[in-house]
Formats: structure tokens, sequence, C-alpha cells
């Protein structure tokens, strides 16, 4: 039986490839633009594209894979991805939700966590000698019982909630509408009014052009001088010259942040900063949500090569 081709773009883990193998000729490239150079007639059968990656994906690749009718990301964001050009020319988009929220709302506290409490800085003055050179390094800031500001109250931004919630912290929100929440939580219409209203403010908004520095000047503005910003979305979420010019100034406590604006590229003001603490977008990158996350990928695509409904469509 031939098997149907598919592929797959983005840097792909043994598993995934292999379970890739197993059920589709699979063609595995490392960037859209490799697809050019794949043979006409394997283009022109291409009905899957499973992706991964945060490079811009649109009209220019589907106008070469003229069957194709699915595009599978790997990830919930799927911001890289044109969703309007898809839709016009009837191509499906899915994406992985759910399975990756618990990581991701893990390493927010975690960084939270790790900033507040100077782990980074006291690990390093314990690897360096210092605590029995100079005694017990400066002391730290509480967490627990601090007023948290989730902007986005999504699938991942209430599981942050519900974990702060679980360190005695006020749960205090910006979403475009209140949503049902435990008792408590409180709603702020204005992303600003939550700025003013938090010590920790969490962003948890999806990306793509709509969220495109929602986390304004203004929103930095409101800020205490003893806030922290958090951000496990994505780095266009936050207007990064703001928050750097904040930081640098020590016009706020400091930022904990899983993603950037150039990713993988820093801005190299962040490096020279002593009130951050910074992660190189891992907040789903645990062996078992990753494979979650291609099975979801998988399962999608077998759904619509199968002529199944879509797990979890976009469009
Ligand atoms: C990435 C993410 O997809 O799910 C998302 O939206 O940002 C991540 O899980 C990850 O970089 C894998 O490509």
């Amino acid at each position: 039986m031939t098997r149907t081709p598919l592929i797959a773009i983005g840097s792909y883990r043994d598993w995934d490839i292999a379970a890739m193998r197993d059920s589709h000729d699979l063609h595995l490239l490392g960037a859209p633009e490799a697809i050019a150079g794949l043979a006409p007639d394997l283009r022109a059968a291409v009905r899957a594209l499973a992706y991964q990656g945060h490079r811009p994906l649109g009209a220019a690749t589907f106008e070469q894979l003229p069957a194709l009718g699915l595009v599978a990301n790997y990830g919930v964001g799927y911001d890289a991805i044109d969703v309007a050009a898809a839709t016009r020319r009837g191509i499906r988009v899915t994406n992985t939700p759910d399975v990756l929220n618990d990581d991701v709302a893990d390493l927010a506290v975690g960084m939270m966590l790790a900033f507040s409490r100077n782990m980074m800085a006291n690990a390093d003055w314990l690897a360096k000698g210092r605590w029995a050179e100079r005694g017990d390094p400066p002391l730290a800031r509480k967490m627990s019982g601090a007023r948290a500001g989730i902007m986005g109250l999504g699938r991942i931004g209430r599981e942050i909630a519900n974990r702060l919630a679980a360190f005695k912290m006020q749960i205090h929100y910006h979403s475009r509408a209140a949503k049902d929440t435990p008792e408590g939580w409180v709603w702020h219409r204005d992303p600003a009014g939550l700025a003013a209203h938090c010590d920790y403010l969490i962003v948890a908004l999806v990306g793509g052009k709509a969220t495109e520095g929602y986390v304004s000047a203004r929103v930095i503005d409101a800020l205490g001088p003893d806030a922290v910003i958090v951000n496990i979305s994505r780095g266009s979420t936050i207007d990064e010259g703001a928050m750097l010019e904040a930081l640098e100034a020590g016009r706020i406590r400091g930022a904990a942040l899983d993603v950037f604006r150039s990713e993988p590229a820093l801005d190299p003001r962040f490096l020279k900063l002593g009130n951050v603490f910074l992660q190189p977008h891992q907040g789903s990158a645990t062996i078992e949500t990753r494979k979650g996350m291609g099975q979801l990928q998988r399962d999608n695509i077998a759904a619509f090569l199968g002529g199944r409904p879509l797990l979890t469509p976009v469009n």
C-alpha cells in the first residue's frame, strides 16, 4: 500500500519522526522555504503539513502545495500561521491546546518563585563559596499573599490563577469580558486598571496581530515600583522597548520572561539587567508534554486524512 505523503517542517524529536514515518511517506524539512526544492509531483500530491516553529507560514507556501488541505500546528499558539490566507484557500488549521496548560502554568509559577526568592543569585552565592566567606545572602521578597494580575484568563491563564490562588494570592484579571470565576477574583475592564492593582502582572494572552503590544507603555506605567512582569505568552504581546526602559530605570521591580520579541535572539539590553529572570521559551518543553503535543498533531492529521472531524480545529 502506498503511504500518504506528509511534509513536516520543524525540528522534531526522534519519537515524533518515527511515529510520522510509521504511517506516512515523510518529508522532513527545516523551514518552509525548503518546500520549493521538493519534486513537483510530490508537491502536487501533499494534502497535509505538520508545522512546528515560529517562522511565518502563509500564502507563498500554500501556493506551492495545490492539494494542501491541512496545516497541523505543533503548539497552541498559531500566530506564525496566516490563518486568513489558509481559510481563503480552503485549508484547515489545527493546534495543540490543553495538553500543555499545566507545564506552561508550572513554569510561570516557577519563574515567579525563582525571581522573588533570588534562587539564581543564591545558588551562585553558594557555588562561589560566599556563604562560608560572607554569610547569608541578601533577603528576598515574599510571593505568597501578594496580588496577581492575570492578563488573559484563557486556558493557560486560568491554570496559572488556580495555582496562585493556592499561594494565597489575590487574583485580579483582565479579559474582554468578565468570566465565571471562583468568588473573590476581580475582573478589570481596562488592562492599565489591572496593572494598577497587582504586584505580579502575568501575561497569558494569545499571540498575533490583535494582541501586538497589548501590554503597552501605558499599562507598564500603571505598574507600581514593586511590580514584576511575567510573560509566558509571546514576546509580541508586550511593548518590549517600554518594558526595557522601565526595567533599566528601576520603575518596576523586575521581570520573569520566557518569551521575547526577536527570539531566539535577545535584545542585548536584557543581558545587562540585574532585575530579570530569563528562560529560553521552554513553557511546554517537558518530555511528557511534548509527546502529548506531537500525538495531538498526528491525531489531527489522521482525522483529516481519514475524513473524520478534526480534534482541535482553529478555522
Ligand atoms: C511552541 C508554544 O510551540 O504552544 C505554543 O504556542 O509556544 C510552544 O509550545 C514550542 O516552541 C514548540 O514549537
